[in-house]
């Protein structure tokens, strides 16, 4: 007991010094475990997603501050439709919420706001919050911060395959044109970089149908830790061991 209790002391008292020249360019987060959070305190799932809300707020401060080019946060899967209908409501109301009391701060912080996903489906009023963001912070140039709303991965690559037949079909494009290259050309993030570094909090270790294509060499960071009780700390600690961590892309 003594030992863990000193521990953590040092744990708590040990300042991680992270360089600034290796900084992840691109940062994909799974902001699991709100349900849960909530659940132990004997709250509403729904509390678990509106704290996670704030935390998202002090993440992006944090990851602009560091550097990082790219934010990718998992808000809604293509999945999460299967969820009680209330649920569902709520959390489609969380965009506009967050975007409301939190829009000129972004756009103060040159942020870009972007949306990957099939917006098309999701309710108008959260189409409009979103189209308003990313139409008020299209000319930033700081961080991108690229929510993926009804997003899923085998979705974006089958319609990735059914653009490049129907391009084929059209003849704007050779069947000998289709490579890797060409196949990331056709992907959601087609202007995005592949993440170097995947987040995933609340102890589960699984992709979840993210980004399956992009996260081929990304290096993978889980914490027990609840997206609500995440801390700019620990994204520091993810980049710290990101930077640790030797990257060889299948080579030696
Ligand atoms: C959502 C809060 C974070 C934890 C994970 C689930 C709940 C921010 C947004 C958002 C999305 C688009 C946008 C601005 C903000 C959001 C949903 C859920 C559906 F342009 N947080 N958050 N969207 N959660």
């Amino acid at each position: 007991m003594l030992d863990r209790i000193s521990f953590w002391k040092k744990e708590e008292k040990t300042e991680l010094n992270i360089r600034h020249d290796t900084i992840p360019a691109h940062v994909a987060i799974i902001m699991d475990g709100n349900g849960r959070w909530a659940k132990r305190r004997g709250l509403p799932r729904v509390a678990g997603h509106h704290e996670g809300m704030k935390v998202v707020k002090k993440v992006v401060k944090y990851a602009n501050s560091l550097g990082i080019k790219v934010l990718t946060l998992y808000a809604f899967s293509t999945e999460n439709w299967k969820r009680p209908r209330e649920e569902v409501d709520f959390l489609m109301r969380l965009p506009g919420e967050f975007l409301n009391s939190f829009l000129p701060e972004l756009i103060e912080q040159n942020v870009r706001v972007t949306i990957m996903g099939h917006k098309e489906v999701l309710p108008i009023h959260t189409i409009q919050a979103v189209d308003e963001a990313i139409e008020k912070t299209k000319n930033n140039t700081g961080l991108i911060l690229n929510f993926a709303l009804n997003y899923g991965s085998r979705n974006e690559i089958t319609t990735a395959l059914t653009d490049i037949i129907r391009d084929i079909e059209a003849g704007t494009i050779g069947r000998d044109a289709v490579n890797e290259d060409l196949v990331s050309q056709y992907l959601m993030t087609s202007s995005l970089p592949d993440p170097d570094l995947l987040i995933r909090t609340s102890g589960e270790v699984r992709l979840s149908n993210f980004m399956l294509w992009q996260l081929a060499y990304s290096e993978f960071w889980f914490t027990d830790v609840n997206w609500p009780d995440f801390k700019d700390e620990h994204l520091k600690k993810a980049i710290y061991d990101y930077q640790n961590r030797g990257r060889r892309y299948g080579g030696v």
